[in-house]
């Protein structure tokens, strides 16, 4: 395995050795015809067993680039480039969302299974989003055309933290540490886009607003949308990481509207035009080819993806961009506290259970 410096500094790209594919590969071939009978929720408890075994021997060195990558200290996006996906093996791209019982469980899983396990890290779904599914798809539908939702292929997808609608704090915080991006198909290279701008650079009138619980973000709509958002402020800078560095959440894909005419004071819309045009000018586009798995600090990072350009449009003929999506927590923990169902978890029944909160401290 050699780790290489990519696009930026806080960018590293994993590239395994030969051997090590082939672990990935045999792994996968292995655990396959039993796995594909599970439901994924007892799939990602075993690849936490199945990856405790490789992380001792086989996956050392990966393990301890994912531990190091895990403390939110060191790079803030890693590329991992494991095994394509067997073409002949690999299913059309879907075009449409898929039911739990259509969603089946795919060979590539395992490998970012696999990489979840190594990296201790809590995969989950929502009741929300892609609702009864913890593997997310990630493609165009040819009907999409909300701003803010990834499968509307004819708009850029803005820079957002993923579900930074749903990260209300202490106790109300659903939203992944990690965003997983797996790519199984990509034949016109429509890149996904990340930024990662240094925080210093803020003015410190800024900086003081952005720490200020006053902001209320957007739910995309693939979450629900508005219908959706928290009733509660929050300030888009915040502290909670171990090192005292500032963590982030904002969804800027509806920012245009709260910096022109928003319910918020002078101060607190230069602040979010000044944030935007920063996280904007730190955009890197990211190349991804199928087997990538791109593993996102999402306290950290802002991602989004550039519109499908004019020779780059989805055929709908099975052969589109396609990714898997997984989220991914630190605390198991954190997450259970607010889950229906095993790693499932309900944003609705967290803001019920903050109304509640709120009443009996009011
Ligand atoms: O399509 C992309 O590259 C990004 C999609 C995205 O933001 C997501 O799935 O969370
Ligand atoms: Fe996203």
């Amino acid at each position: 395995m050699r780790v290489t410096s990519g696009e930026h500094p806080d960018i590293a790209h994993v590239r395994l050795s030969d051997t090590d594919m082939g672990v990935f590969r045999d792994a996968a071939e292995f655990i396959y015809p039993a796995a594909r009978e599970w439901p994924e929720a007892v799939f990602l408890d075993e690849m936490e067993k199945e990856a405790s075994g490789l992380a001792a021997f086989e996956f050392a060195g990966l393990a301890g680039m994912l531990e190091e990558f895990g403390t939110h200290g060191s790079w803030r996006v890693v590329v991992v480039h494991a095994p394509p996906p067997v073409t002949a093996e690999l299913i059309p791209t879907p075009d449409r969302y898929l039911e739990p019982v259509e969603n089946g469980l795919l060979k590539s899983d395992i490998h970012r299974g696999l990489i979840l396990g190594l990296a201790e890290w809590y995969g989950y779904g929502y009741d929300s989003q892609q609702p009864g599914n913890i593997h997310n798809n990630v493609i165009a539908i040819a009907k999409e055309s909300r701003q803010g939702i990834s499968a509307n292929a004819h708009l850029q997808l803005g820079f957002h933290t993923e579900d930074a609608s749903y990260n209300l704090g202490e106790g109300y915080n659903v939203s992944p540490d990690w965003l997983t991006l797996h790519f199984l198909r990509n034949p016109d290279r429509v890149p996904s886009l990340v930024s990662l701008p240094d925080l210093g650079e803020l003015s410190a009138d800024a900086r003081d607003a952005l720490e200020e619980p006053f902001y209320i973000n957007r739910t995309n709509p693939g979450q629900g949308g508005d219908a959706n958002n928290a009733d509660r402020p929050v300030s888009v800078i915040y502290y909670e990481a171990e090192d005292g560095s500032p963590w982030v959440r904002l969804n800027t894909e509806f920012l245009e509207e709260d910096i022109k005419d928003g319910d918020y004071s002078a101060g607190q819309r230069a602040a979010l035009a000044e944030l935007k045009a920063l996280i904007d000018g730190a955009a890197v586009e990211l190349d991804n080819r199928p087997g990538d798995i791109v593993l996102v600090d999402n306290r950290r990072t802002w991602h989004g993806r550039k519109e499908y350009g004019p020779n780059q449009k989805p055929r709908y003929d099975g052969y589109d961009r396609w990714q898997r999506r997984l989220v991914a927590a630190d605390s198991a923990e954190r997450i259970q506290a607010h889950e229906i169902d095993p790693r499932i978890v309900s944003p609705a029944k967290m803001f019920g259970a903050m109304a509640v909160g709120t009443a009996a401290t009011s």
